[in-house]
């Protein structure tokens, strides 16, 4: 077990679980990352609820969420590390998984701080609804993200995180990876949003996504209405095109904006230790 407060020593064990040779795209990376986000964007600035303080997907009414489907992978690989190191709270732990996975994929250090706590029950948790619909158009992406206190150019940057990862039929209903090289953090995906002829396709379910066929490699990528939502709104397109051309300046703000969700509903004092942990613990609860 390691000392409290040594996150070097948490980080470590998290690089080291990435790698998963029998999972996915043979990396723990990118559901640890969905795991972050869907801890933070439950926030709510106007009646400040919700966000990653408190870890409620430990309760059946948040962590069985359909939106949540699949993340119990996530919290199931992490679960090794909170036994090596049992004074970190979920909460942190989670947002901090994200972070590392992030930076061990390629992509930039995303600056991170502790001092998140955990529900000690479930009637402080978020309703459900607050994340967002893939089937939606930009108008409800902008209605679910300007909720938690992004703009448009934070929106479009954070969507630069599905050059990470895949969609699974059993978990959303859409189905494969935006890039070709899923577990690499890179600005792929917006360079493939604009520079392909994206074709509507609908899958054996029911479900519509589009799609496109890379000849040379064989393999199809896929795009989510709301990530062709971003191509198609010229507000959004701006942006798009900026982190298209230069991926400095997409890392730039990336990484900014992931911070920023990573610290939705937390406030601190000036040493920076967080001041809202009413109702809420640190501790191990299985
Ligand atoms: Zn995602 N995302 N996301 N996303 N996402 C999926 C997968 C991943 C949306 C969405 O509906 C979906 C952000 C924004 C939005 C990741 C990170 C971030 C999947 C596939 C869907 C359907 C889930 C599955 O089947 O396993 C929508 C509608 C979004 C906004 C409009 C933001 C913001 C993210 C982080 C900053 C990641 C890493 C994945 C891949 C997960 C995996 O298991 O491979």
């Amino acid at each position: 077990m390691s000392q409290a407060g040594d996150y070097a020593a948490v980080k470590k064990d998290i690089a080291a679980l990435l790698h998963q040779p029998e999972y996915d795209d043979g990396s723990a990376g990118p559901v640890l990352v969905r795991l972050a986000w869907h801890s933070a964007g439950t926030y709510d600035a106007e009646t400040d609820t919700g966000g990653s303080n408190g870890a409620g997907m430990r309760y059946e009414a948040e962590g069985g969420d359909p939106a949540n489907a699949g993340l119990q992978h996530a919290r199931v690989f992490l679960e090794p590390v909170k036994r090596a190191h049992p004074w970190i709270t979920y909460s942190d732990l989670w947002t901090l998984a994200g972070c590392v996975a992030i930076q061990e994929m390629g992509g930039p250090e995303i600056p991170w701080a502790p001092g998140r706590t955990d529900f000690v029950d479930d009637s402080k948790l978020p309703p459900r609804g607050r994340l967002p619909d893939a089937a939606q158009g930009a108008d409800h992406v902008r209605h679910i993200f300007y909720r938690m206190g992004f703009n448009d150019q934070e929106i479009v940057a954070l969507s630069g995180a599905h050059n990470l990862g895949r969609c699974h039929a059993d978990r959303s209903g859409f189905s494969g990876a935006w890039v070709q090289n899923p577990t690499r953090f890179s600005n792929t995906y917006f360079r493939l949003l604009l520079a392909v002829d994206w074709k509507h396709k609908q899958l054996p379910s029911g479900i519509r996504q589009f799609m496109y066929i890379d000849e040379d490699l064989g393999e199809e990528l896929m795009m989510l209405p709301t990530d062709i939502a971003l191509r198609d709104d010229a507000k959004f397109k701006v942006w798009v095109q900026r982190y298209a051309e230069d991926r400095d300046v997409f890392f730039e703000d990336f990484t900014k904006v992931f911070a920023k969700l990573m610290e939705l509903g937390l406030k601190r004092d000036e040493s920076g230790s967080v001041l809202n942990t009413d109702n809420v613990k640190g501790g191990y609860i299985s």
